[in-house]
């Protein structure tokens, strides 16, 4: 009882399952006390339902219910008492035309809000705007802030779309989601759109609640099959799901659909009957939905048709569906990620590089786009890598505007099991001046449309939420999601103030709870870089498989065109003009000057732009490969601390979601682990160079299970050979025998933490227990496949490596340590070795 009023004093949910997000209304503490500066009333302006007049109306009365407790009514005109008037700004002006000098000038989808003594007025250039300025003064009355204010509030660019990379199906029934890491799509089953869309409304709720005013629902590898009558049927009722919340719909196009679907025998760009068909395309699916965003298409890469398919350029390829398009208002979002990964050749061509692709496509073409074109441009030359400099392409085009695509969903970068908190990183990337004509050209000036005028720019974020109640997978993730929509609004502010708010809106007041998040959130990305591929050299992940654990050596030999060109001596791609592939010389001079010569490149892009031997001294005075290893263990040992700093806010959040975030951060510490010494054991192992601190190779708390007494258990090579300790592991003989892994302790007795590095492969849940001196220390299932979003293996490898903690176990000097491994399925129980550790030691 007691601890239930204590809950209702602080104002907590009791249970949250994340559905809410940062729109969960929860009760302000001393509520009761700011009553009286309150509307009483709401009045909504020319609302029709099914608008975001309506919608704007229905958010105050939720809004203030739930975060005051005070209920309001809706009203048409103007009642007694305090109200919170709602609607665009002309609607206001018709009822009152002397109010009109006083307000300030609006663009598309801006909005005004005036709060005096309980009296709010919010006001919209269009409808979308008023229903922004709505969520804009929940959010600061959910901070707490009542106090009066007035703000005029612009975006910052036109186009603030999230891309999603939903299948309509995947091999089997359900619709999956590529690279999301949240559950099934939330818009499409079995090849058709869903029955019920409920969760893709409430996606749009939280979208528009940031800013966010278009939604590409279809994956950018796009079926044609989006385009058949009954889809478009379906695309019109996401669209009416989207509506209320001015959320337009965009749809991505299969360049090849004319011929797979339209029955031609061609789909090349200039061809008439071609043309025509796209034309009915367009047409119908604007009969249909009269309101839609328009198109997003990726030509020419990773094996999607395109224009070049007839040695057509790109802009013939984007002005097709522009013209198309024309008619109706829409526009075209066309993707600069282009690129031919069958021709990248690594050991024949040294001046071969991905990174030139899109410059090397779209230059020349800034004249060609029509008006309403837009370039989607990945913020790096490669693919949304854990440190890349900013694609010069965005320096080439003047005349066609561009968005930066970002990725929320954590593709690279921990797949949502890793907490990377990605606001700074945009905004050193925003904030990155590209110098073009040698004047200021941050790339935030460059997509707002500010430092070359053009009318049509902004940002586009990938972001795959899915059927999972978290929508990411992760409650941590979603601070990403609130940053990316904030920044695309307003890249000035900070991702500091970005995380405070959504912390406050997600997860309340208490002033723990905001430290600890704050000091989690801004120490991830750095200790990300740090254990996963830093200088440069991009994240060392598996690039062929999953593209989630470490694995360095997968870079290199294929014709994905990520490379590393490491070899026993020498490591890093030579960009230079001089030397290498003339990437530095894609950027306006001032910055190609910097990067050409190793003095003036900065550190933390050294490899991306130089080759270099192992034992090049950078900045810091330390040798490259010194550096790999004191990053590595330095950004696994940050990971370690998210635990324990997430441990002191038991009871001060929800259980709920306190224990789903404190399962991931163990998860990550552990898993950091893995990518420290993968990526250490494998350049110590090419370079022959031993760490000055003798840590790594050398772990002195280890018991390796391959060299315990094995029962039903054996040795097994592991590859890659980095992803195990001493390169072994062991699993089951057979699939059906139970293994077990003896020793005795050597160690003096007393209090340790016991650690079990084992691999969770997506084959089984095999079982495990652990036994000191034959009693149950504890036991733990192989079903991270269930619990993790992040990429499925069926290997054991750095994917699948995991380590389970036993905290503050009593051992003898001459104890028994045992493993007993049940197989299941086709996982054979796999174990790496067992840290013995004196508490508070990591290894
Ligand atoms: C949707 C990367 C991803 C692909 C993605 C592609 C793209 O290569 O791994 O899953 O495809 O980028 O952005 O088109």
């Amino acid at each position: 009882m007691r601890s239930l009023l204590w809950l209702a004093v602080v104002g907590l949910a009791v249970a949250e399952d994340g559905l809410a997000a940062w729109l969960r209304y929860a009760r302000v503490p001393g509520a009761s006390r700011h009553l009286g500066k309150l509307p009483s009333a709401v009045v909504t302006l020319n609302a029709t339902k099914g608008y975001p007049v309506h919608t704007a109306g229905q958010e105050l009365v939720d809004g203030i219910g739930g975060l005051f407790g005070k209920k309001l009514t809706v009203a048409k005109s103007k009642p007694k008492g305090t109200t919170a008037t709602v609607g665009t700004v002309s609607a206001y002006v018709d009822k009152n035309p002397s109010a009109a000098k006083g307000l300030p000038d609006l663009v598309e989808d801006g909005f005004y809000l005036k709060i005096s003594k309980g009296n709010v007025l919010i006001l919209g250039q269009n409808e979308r705007g008023a229903l922004y300025g709505a969520f804009h003064y929940l959010s600061v009355i959910a901070q707490g802030n009542v106090s009066d204010f007035t703000l005029t509030s612009n975006p910052d660019a036109p186009v603030r779309w999230v891309n999603q990379w939903d299948n309509m199906q995947d091999g089997g029934t359900h619709g999956s989601v590529e690279r999301g890491y949240g559950g099934d799509s939330i818009f499409f089953w079995d090849g058709h759109i869903r029955e019920d869309l409920t969760r893709a409304g409430q996606y749009a709720r939280l979208l528009a609640s940031i800013g966010i005013n278009a939604v590409v629902a279809n994956n950018v590898n796009a079926n044609a099959s989006i385009l058949t009558p009954e889809n478009m049927d379906g695309l019109a009722r996401i669209a009416d799901v989207f509506r209320p919340y001015g959320v337009q719909l965009g749809v991505s196009l299969n360049f090849a659909a004319p011929q797979l679907l339209g029955g031609l025998d061609t789909f090349d760009p200039l061809d008439k009957a071609v043309v025509n068909w796209w034309q009915g395309i367009a047409d119908n699916l604007y009969k249909r939905i009269p309101d839609m965003a328009g198109y997003l298409v990726k030509a020419n890469s990773e094996g999607q048709p395109g224009p070049m398919t007839y040695n057509r350029t790109l802009a013939d390829g984007a002005n097709l569906f522009a013209r198309t398009l024309q008619p109706h208002g829409g526009i075209i979002l066309f993707r600069a990620f282009v690129y031919d990964h069958r021709s990248l050749n690594q050991t024949l061509d040294w001046k071969a590089d991905r990174a030139n692709a899109a410059v090397d496509y779209f230059d020349g073409l800034d004249d060609k786009f029509e008006d309403n074109v837009v370039i989607q441009i990945k913020y790096g030359p490669i693919d949304f890598q854990v440190r890349e400099p900013v694609s010069p392409l965005f320096t080439h085009l003047r005349r066609t505007g561009a968005t930066v695509e970002l990725q929320i969903t954590q593709e690279y970068l921990g797949q949502q099991a890793h907490v990377v908190y990605l606001a700074p990183m945009w905004k050193e990337l925003l904030d990155f001046d590209l110098r073009v004509d040698s004047k200021p050209s941050t790339l935030k000036s460059i997509v707002s449309g500010k430092r070359f005028g053009q009318k049509l720019t902004g940002y586009a974020g990938v972001v795959n939420v899915g059927t999972n109640t978290t929508w990411l997978g992760s409650h941590l993730a979603m601070s990403n999601l609130y940053a990316y929509g904030k920044l695309a609004w307003d890249p000035e502010q900070t991702s500091t103030g970005i995380l405070k708010e959504w912390t406050t809106l997600t997860f309340g007041h208490d002033k723990l709870v905001h430290d600890v998040i704050t000091k989690i959130s801004m120490e991830s990305w750095p200790a990300y870089e740090d254990y996963s591929g830093n200088l440069g050299i991009q994240t060392l992940t598996d690039i062929l498989l999953g593209h989630y654990g470490p694995n360095p050596g997968s870079q290199d030999g294929n014709p994905w065109g990520q490379w590393t060109r490491a070899d026993d001596d020498t490591i890093g791609m030579d960009r230079t003009v001089w030397n290498g592939t003339g990437f530095a010389g894609q950027y306006p001079p001032e910055i190609a000057a910097m990067y050409e010569n190793i003095e003036t490149t900065p550190d933390n892009l050294l490899l991306w732009f130089h080759h270099v031997p192992y034992t090049q001294k950078l900045k810091s005075g330390k040798t490259v490969i010194q550096h790999f290893y004191d990053a590595h263990y330095k950004g696994s040992a940050t990971a370690q601390t998210f635990v324990t700093l997430w441990e002191k806010l038991k009871g001060r959040i929800d259980k709920e979601r306190y224990e789903h975030v404190l399962f991931r951060l163990i998860y990550q510490a552990g898993h950091s682990l893995v990518w420290r010494d993968s990526v250490n054991q494998f350049y110590f192992n090419k370079s022959g160079i031993p760490d000055e601190l003798g840590r790594v190779g050398n772990h002195k708390y280890r018991i390796e299970a391959e060299e315990m007494e094995l029962k039903g258990y054996k040795s097994y090579r592991v590859s890659p050979f980095e992803a195990a300790s001493g390169y072994h592991c062991v699993v089951t003989e057979t699939n059906s025998t139970v293994g077990t892994a003896t020793t005795k302790l050597k160690v003096p007795s007393g209090k340790y933490d016991l650690a079990v590095n084992y691999y969770d492969m997506a084959l089984g849940n095999s079982t495990w227990e652990l036994f000191v001196d034959r009693k149950l220390v504890g036991k733990w299932k192989g079903d991270l496949e269930y619990e993790l979003g992040r990429a499925p293996s069926p290997y054991i490898d750095g994917q699948t490596a995991a380590r389970k903690t036993f905290r503050g176990v009593r051992v003898k000097k001459g104890s028994e340590l045992k493993v007993v491994g049940r197989p299941d399925g086709l996982e054979p129980a796999p174990i790496d070795y067992i840290s013995v550790l004196p508490e508070g030691t990591v290894d």
